[in-house]
């Protein structure tokens, strides 16, 4: 018997009871406000992040989507890991009141769009979330993919607002640049000073780093060889403004910089949302 028979048929009992006395208006009285209670329970759920989500939202970094065919709608897609799943969350502005508007990821870019890869849920009055039920990786796997928005669904084939998430994949695709830099490590016929040449080959994947810590010295000269076995990634660490190319499978690119400051420095890889997903490390200069 379910809760909600069994509560009526008690109902019903005390009503049979009561009937004797003084008639039974009030019996559902108190089920009734219960019902009501309970929807404004599930309502108030649905729109409730449990507590790693709101974090995960809130440390995302956003995709910011332009306006397209002048529609003046504009937003910001945070993408992120919640319990190794992908979360998308839209919050657009400009977007017309009551009107549900379908959103996709798809394959290709904003400028040439491919087929969808994961639909997401109608963006409704701005706002859409959707649980993907697939890792962050599946998103961000190396491919050009593009987040956008549909007029409505009657006029879907009306694009207003959209964003790249990978940038230009091809560029540095085939670098093979310094790769040999390696053999000139530690070569350092500097007589005047202790600073030294330090190189160190690191290895990209989704979504890590070989190397989560480097170890220098202040005055170093590093030379950072970074490889890509899995995806689409870059090393960048912006106190010493020194960054690689974004490469792709197979590919290897390098960046060599000087470290005049002493502390911990974050690196970190900037594509998509690698960077929350764990791809990061620190540079610590002694
Ligand atoms: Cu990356």
């Amino acid at each position: 018997m379910s809760q909600r028979m069994r509560r009526i048929s008690i109902a019903v009992g005390a009503c049979a009871a009561l009937l004797l006395v003084a008639g039974c208006k009030n019996a559902y009285g108190p089920s009734q406000s219960r019902s009501n209670q309970n929807k404004a329970n599930d309502q108030a759920n649905v729109n409730t992040n449990t507590d790693a989500e709101q974090l995960a939202l809130d440390a995302a970094q956003p995709f910011i989507l332009t306006a397209q065919n002048n529609s003046g709608e504009t937003g910001t897609a945070k993408i992120f890991d919640v319990n190794g799943k992908a979360e998308v969350v839209l919050n657009m502005s400009g977007a017309p009141d009551g009107v549900s508007q379908p959103a996709h990821i798809h394959e290709g870019t904003c400028a040439k769009l491919g087929p969808v890869v994961f639909g997401l849920t109608n963006v409704l009055d701005g706002a859409s979330k959707t649980n993907l039920n697939v890792p962050m990786s599946a998103i961000f796997n190396g491919s050009p993919r593009a987040l956008n928005v549909h007029k409505s669904q009657a006029e879907s084939g009306v694009y207003v607002a959209c964003v790249d998430l990978t940038g230009k994949v091809n560029e540095g695709q085939n670098t093979n640049s310094s790769v040999n830099a390696n053999s000139n490590a530690n070569t350092n016929t500097n007589t005047s000073e202790t600073s030294q040449k330090k190189t160190f080959n690191i290895t990209a994947r989704n979504f890590s780093f070989s190397l989560k810590e480097i170890r220098v010295k202040k005055g170093d000269t590093v030379t950072i060889n970074l490889s890509n076995s899995d995806g689409f990634h870059d090393w960048v660490l912006d106190e010493f403004n020194a960054r690689t190319k974004q490469i792709g499978v197979g590919s290897s690119d390098s960046v060599t910089f000087v470290v005049d400051n002493t502390g911990t420095f974050e690196y970190y890889c900037s594509v998509g949302q690698h960077r929350a997903a764990g791809m990061k490390g620190n540079l610590i200069v002694e």
